[in-house]
């Protein structure tokens, strides 16, 4: 008899360690635990979502058959840590061995691996690339690049090819994806679930626990089993899809959906499959309801940024999290807790994610990350607010996103050149700038938008590292240009911006 631990992260019916399991003798363990809920202060929409999810997989797994050692977070025998329950379990039940998927996270795979029993520990295989491919790709590269991934991923899969070329004659359509968008256009609307009587003793429960956190838990409408993700991917495909690809990049107020799937979550906790996913958008575009450029550039990010960002994750081992290569220390501002700023981007991109637990790529990218970056924010703080903000969360995507990508924490291991725009970036693919306190034209003076003035003193403070990267060098050039006066009132300006930062002062 063996306890077969499914993770509030696991909640797909073919998860490996079920698949390994007999249903007739093996028990079953899942465990709200408060060590995973506070393990960084987790906004309450993501806690509602993994504890109302796993509730209705416990009874999912109940109704097939198999005997679930279920233990609520207010339960009074509940140990409080998974490898505290699995102890609890093994003492009631006699068993000596665990048989696991591992974790998407190193902390909980270490800690599995000193407990004082037999462990199993079964590859996670919902992902369409194993550890060891990803390592047999990435030997002996200099640097490892996502479209050189990607594209094996597509031969492979077989996703979006006609024979052994790429469908429409190219990879990847990605320059036809930066399109602004206007409000006045047809968005669609979310799909919504009103919470059942399980989401509502869930919600009841984190509002006692976790109400305090960063983080609005009502209204809470988001998918909580198999059923209903399915539903969310569906209403995507056909309301989001055909108009994804040419407005992936773009924000506006009061938008915070826009084209985007809302699925991440979904995926990553097990509700959805990826694959089975990318199958749905390609076979939308075969039947003339989605264009090339949306199912490409949606396929794109499943099978190529997630599987490779977990390759990177796993590949870089447990130190990954702690690197600074560009040296940054600074405090996390107040803002990104929701501290009123004159600065509508973040105002609105740190609103949302109070409000729903989302925010889309280039909102995280070039709106909380570009900040964080040009203004020298210390990387494990960002990661740390990246893991507890989102619903989609979990360290093996969000990590290399924030400290890989977003953060240049790693010194480029897979991004050629950090991620930083001056405002003008923002100002073209959002509406943001026209409500904001700063003028996103103005380059000098108490008006300037921020953007602009930390984006030169980013490029000034590493010019050391950055000036020889072909890729930055016309950014150097442009720089050089500028008369000493002007320079100077740039990095006079950044540096009294900076101040107030640290000194806690609104900006
Ligand atoms: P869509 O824009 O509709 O994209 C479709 C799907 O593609 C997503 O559901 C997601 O599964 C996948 N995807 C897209 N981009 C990426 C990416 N860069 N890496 C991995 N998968 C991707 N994604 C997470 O799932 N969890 C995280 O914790 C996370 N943290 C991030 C942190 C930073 C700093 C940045 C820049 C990006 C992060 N991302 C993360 C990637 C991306 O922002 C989200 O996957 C996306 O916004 C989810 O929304 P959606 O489902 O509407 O995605
Ligand atoms: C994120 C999370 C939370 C908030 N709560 C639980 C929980 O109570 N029980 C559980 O099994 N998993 C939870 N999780 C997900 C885990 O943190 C996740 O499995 C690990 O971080 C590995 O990805
Ligand atoms: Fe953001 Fe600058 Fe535009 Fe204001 S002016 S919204 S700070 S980019």
């Amino acid at each position: 008899m063996k306890l077969v631990l499914v993770l509030g992260d696991q909640l797909s019916p073919n998860i490996a360690a079920l698949r390994q399991a007999d249903p007739s003798r093996d028990v079953v363990v899942m465990a709200e635990v408060a060590a995973e809920a506070q393990y960084v202060p987790h906004h309450p929409k993501k806690i509602a979502l993994i504890l109302a999810a796993m509730r209705k997989f416990a009874q999912r797994l109940r109704a097939e058959g198999w005997n679930v050692a279920y233990t609520r977070l207010d339960d009074p025998q509940n140990a409080g840590s998974i490898p505290g329950e699995l102890l609890r379990r093994a003492s009631e039940t006699g068993a000596r061995r665990v048989l696991a998927t591992k974790p998407g996270e190193w902390r909980l795979i270490e800690a599995l691996e000193t407990l004082p029993l037999e462990l199993e520990m079964a590859a996670d295989d919902r992902f369409l690339a194993n550890q060891a491919d990803f390592d047999q790709w990435a030997e002996g590269r200099k640097q490892m690049r996502m479209e050189y991934f990607y594209r094996e991923m597509r031969r492979r899969t077989g996703l979006l090819m006609e024979g052994d070329a790429p469908a429409g004659g190219k990879w990847n359509f990605d320059h036809e994806n930066r399109k602004p968008a206007r409000n006045d256009l047809f968005l669609p609307e979310p799909l919504r679930f009103e919470p059942d009587d399980t989401v509502a003793a869930v919600l009841d429960l984190v509002e006692t626990r976790f109400g305090g956190n960063f983080g609005q838990l009502r209204p809470f409408a988001m998918a909580t089993d198999a059923a209903e993700a399915e539903a969310v991917l569906t209403h995507f495909i056909d309301t989001a899809l055909p108009r994804f690809g040419n407005y992936q990049d773009a924000m506006l107020t009061g938008r915070p959906f826009l084209y985007h799937a809302l699925i991440s979550a979904y995926l990553n906790i097990g509700l959805l499959d990826p694959l089975d996913v990318c199958r749905r958008v390609e076979a939308a575009w075969r039947d003339g309801r989605a264009p090339l450029n949306a199912a490409e550039g949606f396929i794109r990010q499943i099978i190529g940024w997630r599987e490779f960002v977990r390759g990177i994750y796993f590949r870089e081992g447990p130190g990954y999290v702690a690197r600074n290569v560009l040296g940054h220390d600074r405090d996390l501002p107040a803002l990104y807790w929701g501290e009123e700023t004159g600065m509508a981007c973040l105002r609105a991109a740190v609103g949302q994610t109070r409000e729903h637990a989302y925010a889309h790529h280039i909102q995280r990218l070039m709106v909380t990350g570009n900040f964080a970056l040009l203004a020298g924010i210390d990387p494990a703080k960002v990661h740390e607010w990246y893991l507890a903000v989102y619903a989609d969360a979990f360290e093996w995507v969000e990590a290399p996103n924030t400290l890989g990508m977003s953060q240049f924490a790693d010194g480029g291991l897979f991004a050629s050149k950090p991620y930083i725009s001056s405002g003008n970036y923002i100002g073209r693919m959002s509406d943001y700038c026209g409500a904001c306190r700063y003028s996103v034209k103005a380059k000098v003076g108490d008006d300037a938008c921020p953007f602009n003035l930390l984006y030169w003193h980013f490029l000034a403070r590493h010019r050391a590292r950055f000036a020889s990267n072909p890729r930055m060098g016309q950014m150097y050039r442009t720089w050089d240009r500028m008369d000493a006066q002007r320079r100077e009132e740039v990095l006079r300006g950044a540096d009294a911006f900076l101040a107030k930062l640290e000194a806690g002062e609104p900006v």
